[in-house]
Formats: C-alpha cells, sequence, structure tokens
C-alpha cells in the first residue's frame, strides 16, 4: 500500500532503526540525519518516515508531510547555523537525476559556497 515501509528500502530501515544514522531531527512524520558521504560541511537527509520513492509522489499523495518535509529542512539550517550563508535543498528526481535511494528524500547543503552551477 501507498507509504507503506519497503522492506528493501534503507531510509525505511533507518526510520525502523534497523541501519544506524546519526539523527539531528525527528518529529512523529520526518526524519533528519547526517548523510553517509558529505559532499559539503553540512550535508543533512530530511525524510519523511513514510516511504514515497520521490518527493512529487509524496507531495501529491501526503501534501502536509511534503510541507513538514520543508519546513525541517528550514529547521535543521538554522540548527547548523547556515541560513546567513546561505544553503542549498536538492530533491533528486529518478535515476537520471542522480536518485539512488527510492524513498522520498531532500538533501540540505551548506557550509561553503554553494554557488557552483547546478541548473
Ligand atoms: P540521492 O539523492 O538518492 O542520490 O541521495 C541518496 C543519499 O543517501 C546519498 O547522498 C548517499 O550518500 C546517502 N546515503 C546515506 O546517507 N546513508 C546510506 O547508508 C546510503 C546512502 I547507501
Amino acid at each position: 500500500m501507498a507509504g507503506e515501509p519497503q522492506s528493501d528500502c534503507l531510509f525505511c530501515k533507518i526510520v525502523a532503526g534497523e541501519i544506524p544514522a546519526t539523527v539531528v531531527r525527528e518529529t512523529d512524520r520526518t526524519l533528519a540525519f547526517r548523510d553517509i558521504s558529505p559532499k559539503a560541511p553540512t550535508h543533512i537527509l530530511v525524510i519523511p518516515k513514510v516511504h514515497y520513492p520521490n518527493a512529487a509522489e509524496l507531495a501529491a499523495a501526503e501534501p502536509e508531510i511534503a510541507g513538514e518535509l520543508l519546513a525541517e529542512a528550514g529547521e535543521v539550517a538554522a540548527d547548523e547555523k547556515i541560513v546567513e550563508s546561505g544553503y542549498r535543498l536538492i530533491f533528486n528526481t529518478g535515476a537520471g537525476a542522480g536518485q539512488t535511494i527510492f524513498h522520498a528524500h531532500v538533501h540540505v547543503l551548506g557550509g561553503r559556497p554553494m554557488n557552483e552551477n547546478m541548473v
């Protein structure tokens, strides 16, 4: 069923506590943890606890949770003190865009100049 945990999903396993992660924030519906392979001094992933393959599908099915994901990304940035210097939110969507984990997540990246062209 939509939103149900997937047995082959790494992020569902992190939500279930079956795989360790360095959690920095948690709400009833979201989890934020440090990326295992950071691309910037701050590189944190914010995920919904429910399983949807990408952020667009999450937003279509559960818009409130999608909104909470963005709000939590902002809280992460504040916690990390990168609001003033600027930070980047990335939703890789589809393998062709570099998505490797097919559980919705937003990357919060900052702590270094983030002004290289990516779009
Ligand atoms: P992507 O947008 O699907 O490419 O992002 C997946 C991220 O998950 C990527 O930056 C990985 O470094 C990160 N990650 C992780 O934090 N912990 C893990 O155990 C694995 C991947 I596998």
